[in-house]
């Protein structure tokens, strides 16, 4: 992509309702525009991202036996009647009429609609397990919409329910979205660690919250320092062994963990000073085991191996992919920008030309250009008119892993540079070199 033909619209100036720096940065950076309380428009260079996030939790919901669907933003109150959640859920529940006078709502959540699908279709346990997702856009209409996307009104959600004959299938359905979380998360360059959590009003009684550390996070949280060391589970984890998986689970829950609402100060007490982490922390994930709530009140059961009916076994898993691009800014910026990593990277490789007109400098950058994109790299070409001092800035703030840099003085000795984003070290190499560094043989 060149940049002359992106469409980046780059702040230079602070913006003041910012508190936060992934908010701060993310208008800078022209990711998004906000549109009313607590609502965003994702612009070229936030929806690059937003996608890379999305694809990463595909991937990986996908591998854990997760298949996806969609499902509509505006639902049926009478499915909620059904559940009994119409009522219950309150203030942050958009409700809406249609024109023939008939309660809708925006969903901000989609237990009902899930089983309703399960109930149509799933009649025997040789239909199960079945675990069903879709990444859709909700709205809640919270009390406090704040720090951009990190907590919006109307924001993206993963969602995924599961349902088995019984808990025991409905446990392993669960430890299997427990650990598939480790690995996305670990995907995005995030830390994140389970912590028994609240289930508020999605209801029943096992619940892990997936928790970035972070100064900024709403969250005040309790944890085992021996957290920030576990191994995350790696691609070769078998899904298909519910015993391989239970014992990942079991690792991740051992050590203490908990959210402010469930903290145990008697368990707190007996892990020793340097053990503890008392921390703010932010909120990717959530899943929760809740059994029957909605089979049993919206009737979805299937026939046992006994002959007998059995209300399927439900649990539900979110994350949100809109929090999670803040998120990774929370955990991977400096004063200068944005630091990507890698796998959610907007783009692989800045190319700078220092002297757009300079003949030579057009010609290699052009040639890079087709060098890196055939080798399968997306790369933003800076091609504008805008001075180096400004370029540099751009990409800075941008945050791509590499800078490729193609100024006059080192074009005439065969030269450029590359800056790598996160360490801030910058090398100087001839042409060939540079293509090989990034897989495109001259
Ligand atoms: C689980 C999936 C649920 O709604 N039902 C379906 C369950 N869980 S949750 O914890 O309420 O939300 C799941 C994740 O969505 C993100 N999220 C938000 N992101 C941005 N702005 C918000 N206002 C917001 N609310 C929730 C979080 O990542 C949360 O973990």
């Amino acid at each position: 992509m060149r940049l002359s033909q992106f469409f980046l619209p780059i702040l230079k100036e602070n913006p003041r309702e910012a508190e936060i720096v992934s908010h701060r940065l993310m208008l800078r950076a022209g990711m998004i525009r906000q549109q009313g309380q607590g609502s965003f428009s994702w612009l070229p260079l936030g929806k690059l991202v937003l996608d890379k996030v999305c694809r990463i939790i595909r991937e990986e919901q996908n591998r854990a036996g997760a298949l996806e669907i969609l499902m509509p933003t505006i639902q049926s109150a009478d499915l909620w009647r059904e559940s009994g959640r119409y009522d219950d859920y309150g203030k942050e529940m958009l409700r809406i009429k249609d024109r023939q006078d008939r309660d809708m709502l925006y969903g901000p959540t989609n237990e009902e609609v899930v089983t309703e699908i399960v109930r149509a279709y799933v009649k025997s346990y040789k239909d199960l397990p079945l675990n069903l997702y879709h990444i859709q856009w909700k709205f809640r209409d919270e009390v406090r919409p704040r720090f951009g996307v990190m907590r919006s009104r109307e924001f993206l959600m993963k969602d995924a329910y599961s349902f088995d004959l019984d808990f025991e299938g409905a446990k392993a359905a669960y430890n299997r979205m427990f650990v598939s979380y480790l690995r996305t998360f670990t995907r995005m360059g995030l830390q994140a660690i389970p912590m028994r959590a609240d289930t508020g009003p999605i209801g029943g009684d096992l619940s892990h919250e997936f928790i970035i550390l972070a100064d900024t996070g709403e969250s005040q949280v309790y944890c085992d320092r021996e957290y920030l060391s576990l191994q995350v589970p790696g691609e070769k984890t078998d899904f298909g062994n519910d015993v391989e998986i239970a014992d990942i689970v079991k690792t991740w829950t051992t050590p203490y963990a908990a959210t402010d609402e469930m903290h145990d100060e008697a368990a707190w007490d007996k892990l020793g000073e340097a053990d503890r982490v008392s921390a703010r922390g932010i909120e990717v994930g959530h899943i929760f085991h809740f059994g029957d709530k909605y089979s049993k009140p919206m009737g979805a059961k299937v026939t046992g191996p006994d002959g007998k009916d059995h209300f399927v076994s439900g649990g539900s898993y979110g994350i949100g992919p809109s929090r999670l691009v803040a998120a990774i800014i929370e955990a991977s910026h400096d004063d200068n920008g944005i630091i990507w990593p890698e796998a959610v990277a907007p783009f692989d490789i800045g190319l700078i030309n220092m002297k757009v007109g300079d003949a030579d400098c057009d010609r290699v950058c052009g040639e890079l250009y087709s060098a890196f994109t055939g080798a399968g790299k997306d790369v933003l070409y800076d091609d504008t008119d805008q001075r180096p001092g400004g370029k540099f800035a751009t990409a800075d703030l941008i945050g791509l892993p590499w800078q490729v840099i193609v100024g006059p003085r080192g074009v005439a000795a065969g030269e450029i540079e590359i800056k790598n984003r996160r360490t801030g070290e910058r090398e100087t190499l001839p042409v060939t070199e540079a293509r090989k560094r990034f897989g495109a043989i001259a």
